[in-house]
C-alpha cells in the first residue's frame, strides 16, 4: 500500500534495527543511511539466517486423547458442522500459539462430526490426510469416491481433490486431520472453493481406489507418473497385519521399529509430495535407538503404552494420544506392551528438494 500524503516521513518507519555492530556510532550511521533504501547488512544477521544446526521454533508436545476428548465433544453444543464447516480444534505447538501449527509446516486438528451431520465439500491447494481415532462409520468422500472410515484408517484428500464428510452412524466421530496449510501458506499459493453439491454424487463404487491399486495389481496403462496415490483409503485392517509379518522376520528396526510406509502404488513414492506418512509396531519392552531427523514429525498411538524421551523431556502415551517432534530433536521410543505408532512428517517435500537429513 502507498503512504498516505502527510503521513510520517520516510526516515521514521525506515529506521535501521539495531544489530550489535549498532553500538559502533559509524556503523549505526551506516545502517540507517542504507535502511532508507530497504536495504540490511548481512554480516549482522548471517549467523542467524545461515545456521550451524537446524534452529526450530516449534517445541515438543503430547496431547491425551482421554483430556481432550471432552473438548472436542463440546464444541459439537456450540455449532453444527455446517456452520463450522469444519467443527476442528487446532492441535497448536505450544511455542507457535496463534499459527495454527503444529509444526513450522504442517498443520493437525481433531475434528468431530456427530451422527446425520455433513461437512460440504470443497476443495483447496492444500493436502489433507485424516487418521481416524474414534467412532466408526462416518464416511468421507473424495474425487467422486466414498469410503467409510475405521479407527485408524489412513485417508487421504489430495491437492485440489473434491471433499465432504458426514456421519450416517450412530455415534460421534473424531479424527486427527493433517494439513500442508503451513507449507501451502509459505509459498503464498493457497486457493479454495465451494463446490455447487453439498454432498457429492459419487459415480464410483466405494472404497473403488483401494481395489484398484492396493492389490500389487494396476489397471493395464496407468500413468505411473502421478506424484501422489490415486489410493483414497489405507485401511488398517488391511495395514495391521503386515506389521506383526515384520516382526515375524526380524525386520525391527533400532529406532523406528517394525514399519512400513505408506506408498503411492504407481512407483513407490510417498503417497504424497508434501507429507509421509509410517505405520510401526514396537514389540513389547522395545527399546528404540536414539535418533533425529530434519523432518519434524507427528506421532499418534493407535494401540499400546510407552514412553518418547525428545530431547530431555519424557512423554507417556497411550491409545489415541498425539505427539510431536520438532525437527532434529533427538528422541527415542520405548514400549512397555507391544505398541502401534503412527507417524506424519513433511520429509517427501524436503527430500524432492535435497534438505532432508538424518543421524542415527
Ligand atoms: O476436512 O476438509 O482440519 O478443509 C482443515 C481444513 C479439515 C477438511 C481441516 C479442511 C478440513
Amino acid at each position: 500500500m502507498q503512504a498516505a500524503a502527510g503521513t510520517a516521513p520516510r526516515s521514521d518507519s525506515k529506521k535501521a534495527q539495531v544489530y550489535p555492530g549498532s553500538s559502533d556510532p559509524k556503523r549505526a550511521a551506516f545502517y540507517d543511511k542504507i535502511s532508507q533504501h530497504d536495504m540490511t547488512p548481512l554480516w549482522e544477521v548471517l549467523k542467524d539466517l545461515v545456521t550451524k544446526e537446524p534452529k526450530t521454533l516449534g517445541v515438543p508436545a503430547i496431547w491425551h486423547f482421554d483430556r481432550v476428548k471432552p473438548l472436542v465433544e463440546e464444541s459439537g453444543g456450540l455449532l453444527t458442522a455446517q456452520e463450522a464447516e469444519r467443527r476442528v480444534l487446532v492441535l497448536e505447538n505450544p511455542a507457535l500459539r496463534g499459527q495454527s501449527r503444529i509444526t513450522n509446516s504442517l498443520y493437525a486438528g481433531l475434528q468431530l462430526i456427530l451422527p446425520g451431520e455433513i461437512a460440504g465439500a470443497h476443495r483447496h491447494t492444500a493436502s489433507a490426510i485424516r487418521l481416524i481415532l474414534d467412532g466408526e462409520g462416518a464416511y468421507t468422500q473424495v474425487d467422486g469416491e466414498k469410503t467409510v472410515m475405521k479407527y485408524g484408517d489412513f485417508v487421504l484428500t489430495p491437492n485440489w481433490t473434491a471433499h465432504d464428510h458426514g456421519n450416517e452412524s450412530k455415534v460421534p466421530m473424531i479424527w486427527l486431520d493433517v494439513l500442508d496449510v503451513p507449507t501451502v501458506n509459505f509459498f503464498e499459493t493457497a486457493f479454495a472453493e465451494h463446490l455447487d453439491d453439498a454432498v457429492q454424487n459419487t459415480a464410483r463404487v466405494d472404497n473403488d481406489s483401494t481395489w484398484r491399486f492396493g492389490a500389487g495389481v494396476l489397471p493395464d496403462g496407468t500413468d505411473t507418473r502421478m506424484i501422489r496415490s490415486p489410493i483414497i483409503n489405507y485401511p488398517y485392517e488391511r495395514t495391521r497385519p503386515i506389521l506383526d509379518r515384520l516382526v515375524r522376520t526380524g525386520d525391527v528396526d533400532k529406532h523406528h521399529g517394525a514399519r512400513v510406509r505408506y506408498a503411492n502404488p504407481l512407483n513407490g513414492g510417498w503417497s504424497g509430495p508434501t507429507m509421509g506418512a509410517h505405520l510401526a509396531l514396537l514389540p513389547q519392552g522395545f527399546k528404540g535407538a536414539d535418533y533425529r531427523s530434519t523432518d519434524g514429525t507427528i506421532f499418534v498411538c493407535l494401540e499400546g503404552k510407552g514412553q518418547t524421551r525428545i530431547g530431555d523431556e519424557t512423554f507417556e502415551w497411550s491409545p489415541r494420544d498425539v505427539f510431536v517432534v520438532p525437527p532434529w530433536k533427538t528422541y527415542a521410543h520405548k514400549a512397555d506392551r507391544e505398541s502401534v505408532l503412527f507417524s506424519i512428517s513433511d520429509r517427501p517435500a524436503q527430500e524432492a528438494l535435497g534438505i532432508w537429513r538424518e543421524m542415527n
